[in-house]
């Protein structure tokens, strides 16, 4: 299966100016030769240097389908490090989808979501945080997301989880001399050695692993539920934020229903925002599923945002709402500030005036969202690099791995435990990179990329 020449659209579906088909595989360029035709001369596309363009026609049997550009990539220098060809045709739902008819009918097989990026796993030319790397890419919806990725693309995780692996393994490899040679005592400098060795590398897995949340929030966005009684303004205030009208706004409690989800970029950092029905008490079927909704949105949010009606008193609710969620990150939004306030929200915790009405306090809350997120948190100008959930679930094992070979080493127990443990270590750190790997591991990694990557 892995022989096959495969083919996809690489390009979004739908109407653009121009599409690019691609094929990767041995029988490539001998596929393409079969349906394309040089204008004018009679050439072939397999005797033309590598990393050229050709000009020409796609036919379908004898109906001419499209006027294309025809890149020929020869082995190794490929995204994929096979034979590779790109086919820049007319964009169209039409003409690619006749055009890769064509190559399928010539030979080729429809490639799988992410596939020629696994392929250039598997060939050698990436590794398996680099492929990563190429999603968080092609989904980076800020610039700091498309910065982390870049990074990471250029192999800057790699190169730390490579380094740490072959300290580990220089420990292991002395350990198991050792082991091998029994009569002899493991010298007490070597043991202090070897223990100060562990425990930086204890350190540094730390330090990564303190960068998973701020990685996740990169990748996927700060999730960031809007709550709050009736009528507060929180769907004012979506709209506030996106600077669109989206979501329907009127004098009447209970207006939202079911909860709205959209993406926002807010000074740099990616946003997911949910607006959500009004918290009260009520018998409506319909209103109850909402608030239902509502309290699923809080519960994997990253972010809460309190609107309350600051020309209202302070009514029981909030305040025992604000105590239920006080160990959460959460700004109160004092909405309506354009009218008489009625209340002091100290009560409820950190707050913003702010009038959806006028705009007034948007921007200040945008700033206490940026300083929630960032100031105290890693240097957004230094180091780039935050793993993911993957990295850091591996990390974990590593990390517990090393800390009991340490406790292990310096109890002067087995020399074979610290040695087992170490080996955990070693093959966690080996499995991020993907030194060792597994076809579910690799399905579950590239079936997240889209058609054609
Ligand atoms: N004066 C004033 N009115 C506002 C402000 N923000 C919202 N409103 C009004 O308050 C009412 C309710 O606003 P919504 O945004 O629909 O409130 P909501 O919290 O989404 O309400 P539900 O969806 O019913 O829970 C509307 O009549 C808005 O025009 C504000 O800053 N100042
Ligand atoms: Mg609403």
């Amino acid at each position: 299966m892995s022989d096959a020449t495969i083919v996809a659209i690489s390009t979004p579906l739908g109407e653009a100016g121009i599409a690019v088909v691609r094929l990767s595989g041995d029988e490539a360029i001998a596929l393409v030769d079969q349906v394309f035709s040089f204008v004018g001369k009679k050439r072939r596309l397999s005797e033309c240097p590598t990393h050229t363009v050709h000009y020409g026609f796609i036919y379908d049997g004898a109906e001419r389908i499209d006027e294309v550009m025809v890149t020929v990539l020869k082995a190794p220098r490929t995204y994929t490090k096979e034979d590779v060809v790109e086919i820049s045709c007319h964009g169209g739902f039409q003409t690619t989808r006749r055009i890769l008819g064509c190559l399928l009918k010539s030979g080729a097989r429809l490639a799988e979501p992410g596939e020629f990026t696994r392929r250039a796993f598997l060939n050698g030319r990436i590794d398996l945080t680099q492929a990563e790397a190429v999603a968080d890419l092609i989904h980076a919806r800020s610039d700091r997301a498309m910065r982390m990725a870049t990074e990471q693309l250029r192999g800057s995780l790699s190169k730390k989880m490579d380094a740490m692996r072959d300290d580990l393994m220089g420990i292991l490899a002395h350990i198991e001399a050792h082991i091998d040679f029994p009569d002899e005592d493991i010298a007490p400098e070597t043991v202090a050695q070897l223990s100060g060795r562990l425990v930086r590398s204890i350190d540094f897995i730390g330090r990564l692993i303190a960068t998973a949340d701020e990685g996740r929030y990169l990748r996927r966005g700060i999730r960031t539920v809007i709550v709050g009684r009736p009528n507060a303004g929180k769907s004012s205030l979506l709209n506030q934020l996106l600077g669109e009208n989206r979501a329907i706004v009127s004098a009447r409690a209970g207006t939202t229903r079911d909860t709205i989800e959209e993406y926002a970029t807010v000074r740099g950092i990616a946003m997911v925002f949910i607006d959500t029905a009004g918290l009260r008490e009520t018998e409506d079927e319909i209103e109850k599923e909402g608030i239902r909704r509502s309290f699923e949105s809080i519960e994997s949010a990253d972010l809460i945002l309190h609107v309350v009606d600051c020309s209202e008193p302070l009514v029981e609710a909030d305040v025992n709402f604000a105590n239920k969620y006080a160990n959460r990150r959460k700004i109160v939004v004092a909405n309506k500030s354009d009218l008489p306030s009625q209340a002091d929200f100290d009560k409820l915790g950190e707050w913003v005036p702010v009038s959806c009405e006028t705009g007034s306090g948007i921007e200040e809350l945008k700033h206490s969202i940026e300083k929630l997120f960032l100031l105290g948190g890693v240097d957004s100008s230094s180091d780039q690099l935050m793993i993911n959930s993957r990295h850091e679930a591996q990390l974990f094992r590593a990390k517990i791995a090393v800390e009991a070979s340490l406790a292990a080493i310096g109890d002067e127990w087995s020399l074979e435990i610290v040695a087992m443990e170490l080996r955990i270590a070693v093959q966690a750190i080996g499995e991020i990179v993907g030194k060792t790997s597994t076809d579910d591991l690799l399905d579950r990694i590239f079936s997240e990329f889209c058609l054609g990557k």
